[in-house]
C-alpha cells in the first residue's frame, strides 16, 4: 500500500526519445472524456483501439466528399474513390512490407482473414491425414476455422504447449512437425497472455517440411513493425480496429505464388474477369479474393490509420510501449495478492492477472467504477485459461497513447479492489 501511493505520487515521464505523448494524445480526442466523473483511463487496447482526429477526418471527408463506388464508376467521384481505395492499398502493403501490393486482400478483419486461408487454401490443398499445427495460445478465431477444415477434410489437428511463462515449447514443435504437416498457424502475439512467438524460426521449420505458415498478426500489428518478408510467413492475418483505424476492415496478406494457386473464397460481382451463363473466369489479385462492394471508408481510414502510426514510428511506438510494459508490470507486482498471468521472453502490449480475493468481473467493474477500462473474461482464448487453471484474468492492454500515470492509477485501483475485498 505504501509503496503503491509513493509510486503514485512520484510519476515517471516516458524516456523514449522523439515519441511526444502529450501531442499524441491531443490527437484522440476520446482520450478526453471523463468516465463516472474521472478521467478516462482506456487499457483495453487488444480489444479495440482508440481513433485518431485524421481516421475519423478520412472516413467523414469520404463520405462528405468523395462518396461513390470503386472499380465501376467512369465519372470523377468514382475515379476520386477508386484512387483512394488502390493508394490505401499501396500504403498497407508497404506497411508490412508486402512484396506487391496485390497481396494485400481487404477482409472483414483478422478472423475473416483466417476463414478465407482455412476454406480456400485449406479445403483446396488439405486432405484427410493432413496435420495442422496451432498452439496452446490461439485466440479462437485460430481455432474453431481450423477444427471446421478438420471436420471438413479428415485433416488432424496438433497443438504447440506453453510452459507456465507462456513461452511457446519450442522443442515440442518440432516434435510436431514431419512430412504430413500442412499448415502452421500460430499466433506472433497472444492477446492473452502478451507473448511474441518466433515466427521467423517457426516459418522457416515449417517450410523445410513443406508446410505453409499463417501468422495471426492481429495484436503484433499496432505494437511492432512488421514485415511479412521478413517473418518467412505465407499469409498473415491482421484487423484495422486493433490498429487504430475501423472497425469492419483487415488484411489478408498472402504470397502471390500461394493465392494465385487458390480458388475464391466468396463469389459476386468485382471477382470476375468475364461471366457468361456457362462459365465464369475469375479476376486477378486482389479482386479475385473482394467480391462485391468493399469497405471503401474502411480500406481509406485504415489508409489514414497506417499514415498515422508512420508518422509516430513504429520503433517509437514499439519502445514506448515496451517500457509501459516493464513499468506496468513493477506496479502490478506490488499490489498484494496479484498474479500476472504471462512472463514470457518476450512480450508486448498485455498485462494479464488474476487476484487472490476477487473475480476478475468485480475487479473490471472497481476499475471502472475509477473511470479505467479493462477487459475481464477468457479473451476468446479459452484454452489457455485451461492450461493456467484459471476461469478469467483481467487484462490492461496497452496502446500508443497510454501513460505510466495511467499505469499508475491502475495500480492504486486494484489497492482499493484489495481494500474492498479483504
Ligand atoms: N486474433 C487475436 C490474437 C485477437 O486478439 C483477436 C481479437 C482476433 C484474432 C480477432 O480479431 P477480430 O478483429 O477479427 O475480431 N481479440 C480480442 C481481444 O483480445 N479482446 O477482444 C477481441
Amino acid at each position: 500500500m505504501a509503496a503503491l501511493a509513493a509510486t503514485a505520487k512520484h510519476m515517471v515521464p516516458c524516456t523514449c526519445r522523439g515519441f511526444d505523448i502529450d501531442r499524441i494524445r491531443e490527437d484522440f480526442p476520446i482520450l478526453g472524456a471523463k468516465v463516472r466523473g474521472k478521467p478516462l483511463v482506456y487499457l483495453d487496447n487488444a480489444a479495440t483501439t482508440q481513433k485518431p482526429q485524421s481516421v475519423i477526418d478520412a472516413v467523414s471527408r469520404y463520405y462528405a466528399a468523395q462518396n461513390a463506388n470503386v472499380h465501376r464508376g467512369v465519372h470523377q467521384l468514382s475515379q476520386n474513390a477508386t484512387f483512394a481505395f488502390d493508394e490505401a492499398r499501396r500504403k498497407i502493403g508497404a506497411f508490412i512490407n508486402a512484396t506487391v501490393e496485390c497481396e494485400v486482400i481487404f477482409t472483414r478483419g483478422a478472423t475473416e482473414s483466417i476463414n478465407l486461408v482455412a476454406q480456400s487454401y485449406g479445403r483446396t490443398f488439405l486432405h484427410a491425414g493432413d496435420e495442422i499445427i496451432i498452439s496452446n495460445m490461439e485466440h479462437h478465431s485460430n481455432i474453431v476455422p481450423w477444427q471446421i477444415l478438420c471436420q471438413q477434410t479428415g485433416a488432424v489437428l496438433r497443438v504447440i504447449p506453453i510452459d507456465d511463462d507462456g513461452n511457446l515449447i519450442m522443442e515440442e514443435f518440432d516434435r510436431l512437425l514431419n512430412e504430413k504437416t500442412k499448415m502452421v498457424a500460430v499466433v506472433h502475439v497472444s492477446n492473452a497472455l502478451g507473448t511474441v512467438n518466433p515466427i521467423r524460426e517457426i516459418s522457416e521449420k515449417a517450410h523445410s517440411v513443406g508446410a505453409r505458415v499463417l501468422v495471426d498478426g492481429a495484436q503484433s500489428t499496432p505494437h511492432m513493425p512488421i514485415n511479412v518478408q521478413e517473418l518467412g510467413c505465407d499469409f498473415f492475418a491482421c484487423s484495422g480496429h486493433k490498429m487504430y483505424g475501423p472497425t469492419g476492415i483487415g488484411v489478408l496478406y498472402g504470397r502471390a505464388e500461394a493465392l494465385d494457386q487458390m480458388p475464391p473464397y466468396q463469389s459476386g460481382g468485382d471477382m470476375i474477369l468475364s461471366v457468361t451463363l456457362e462459365k465464369t473466369v475469375y479476376g486477378r489479385l486482389p479482386s479475385k479474393f473482394e467480391a462485391g462492394t468493399p469497405h471503401i471508408e474502411g480500406v481509406i481510414g485504415l489508409g489514414a490509420a497506417v499514415d498515422y502510426l508512420n508518422a509516430a514510428g513504429m520503433d517509437a511506438v514499439q519502445q514506448h510501449e515496451h517500457e509501459l510494459l516493464a513499468y506496468g508490470t513493477e506496479v502490478l507486482q506490488r499490489v498484494p495478492g496479484l498474479r500476472i498471468m504471462g512472463n514470457a521472453r518476450e512480450k508486448a502490449g498485455v498485462l494479464a492477472f488474476t487476484m487472490d480475493n476477487a473475480h476478475p468481473h468485480d475487479i473490471g467493474q472497481i476499475l471502472d467504477d475509477e473511470g479505467i477500462a479493462v477487459r475481464a473474461g477468457h479473451h476468446c482464448a479459452q484454452p489457455v485459461m485451461q492450461r493456467y487453471g484459471v476461469p478469467a484474468t483481467t487484462r490492461a492492454s496497452l496502446g500508443l497513447y497510454n501513460t505510466k500515470e495511467e499505469l499508475d492509477a491502475l495500480g492504486a485501483a486494484l489497492q482499493k479492489v484489495n481494500e474492498v475485498f479483504s
